[in-house]
């Protein structure tokens, strides 16, 4: 495997912009929806969307299992399913805010969405195959193949039998209520709830169990936090709390500086911790923090509603919102520092102008 890429400082490669242009972000005004629509939702793929036939498609559970499955789309659709509401964060968003920075997709807050997945708790599928003796870990082979930092792999990534059995965990075929769509892992996916969404395998086709741990380049190598090339510090895992804005008033088209009319505005936007329940959100305007009012959890994998009226007295002001969840976690002020840009949960910042 060869190294890391060296980090970057100034302007964007234009390797950075296609991947930005392909791995769209969800537009902040989409934070007024509970659920976001299919089309808004934010995309990462690595490598291509694969070509999938879904009549002749499979997924196989084996290794270490009592009996080896395998099931056609049909058959999973026929088991008895489940919706959930569930808020998805990629682990590099917020990664353009960060300097020197990794020359991945550059995010810089929009890689989150929350959308309505049905489908099949793995734990009923891991039952029925009936985990052997040594089990320890499953591993989520996707279809889609490619090169990084010159290993050819499939996209692929390991829960423990532990994680792979939690409640929420589901193999989801449809999304918002329609069949998933090709960007978002037709026919299959895995959704992991609370978890980054490195950990929800699209384009899935083989479940395996094995003994010890995965050694796959997603798993063992990359999606660890490091603050130096040469160190691995903790596995990305669960979202870190974080919240955002929907942005107020009206944008200008090339800086997206905000006009607001002065008075009372409505702030709103949505809080998220995989940790739990958000227990507070704060307003900032130009540095001094308003309480927010923050809707119940009432789906407990999906992101919160909040809002705050703000009295938007002419001038500019800097806009900023800050969540904390029920563990006490609180937004950071700063980035926190991490060589590839990972759990970048700073508090967000948005530019208003208030006229008359
Ligand atoms: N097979 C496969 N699964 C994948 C990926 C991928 O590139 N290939 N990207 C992962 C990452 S990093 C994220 S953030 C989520 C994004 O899911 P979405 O595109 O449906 O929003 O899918 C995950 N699952
Ligand atoms: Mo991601």
């Amino acid at each position: 495997m060869s190294a890391r890429r060296p980090p970057l400082v100034g302007r964007y490669t234009l390797e950075e912009l296609a991947l930005a242009a392909r791995n769209r972000g969800m537009p902040l005004e989409a934070l007024r929806d509970d659920v976001t629509p299919s089309g808004l939702h934010y995309l990462l793929v690595h490598f291509d969307i694969p070509p999938v036939d879904a009549a002749s498609w499979r997924l196989r559970i084996g290794g270490r299992v009592q009996r080896a499955l395998e099931l056609g789309l049909e058959e999973l659709q026929r088991l008895p399913a489940r919706t959930q509401r569930v808020t998805l964060e990629c682990a590099g968003n917020g990664r353009a805010q960060v300097s020197p920075r990794y020359p991945s997709v550059p995010w810089i807050e929009e890689g989150v969405s929350t959308a309505e997945w049905t489908g099949v708790p793995l734990a009923a599928l891991l039952e029925r195959a009936g985990l052997a003796a040594g089990a320890g870990e499953l591993v989520f082979r996707g279809l889609d193949r490619g090169f990084d930092r010159g290993v050819e792999h499939e996209f692929a990534r390991s829960l423990t039998v532990a994680e792979s059995m939690r409640e929420g965990v589901l193999l989801a075929y449809a999304m918002n209520g329609a069949p998933l769509p090709p960007q978002h892992g037709a026919p299959l996916r895995l959704v992991v709830p609370r978890w980054y969404g490195m950990a929800s395998v699209k384009w899935l086709h083989a479940i395996e169990a094995i003994e010890g741990s995965f050694d796959g380049l997603q798993q063992a190598s990359s999606y660890h936090f490091r603050t130096t090339p040469g160190e691995k510090l903790a596995p990305c895992t669960l979202m870190r709390v974080n919240s955002l804005m929907t942005p107020p008033g009206i944008p200008d088209f090339y800086s997206r500086r905000r006009t607001v009319q002065a008075g009372r505005v409505v702030i709103a936007g949505r809080a998220w911790s995989g940790a739990g329940a958000i227990a507070r959100v704060e307003l900032g305007d130009n540095g001094t923090w308003l309480p927010a009012q923050v809707e119940p959890a009432a789906h407990g994998f999906a992101w919160q509603k909040w809002h705050a009226v703000w009295d938007a007295a002419p001038g500019a002001h800097e806009l900023a919102c800050r969540a904390t969840d029920e563990r006490g976690e609180c937004q950071p002020l700063a980035p926190p520092w991490d060589l590839s840009g990972f759990g970048n949960n700073a508090v967000q910042r948005v530019h208003v102008l208030v006229v008359e």
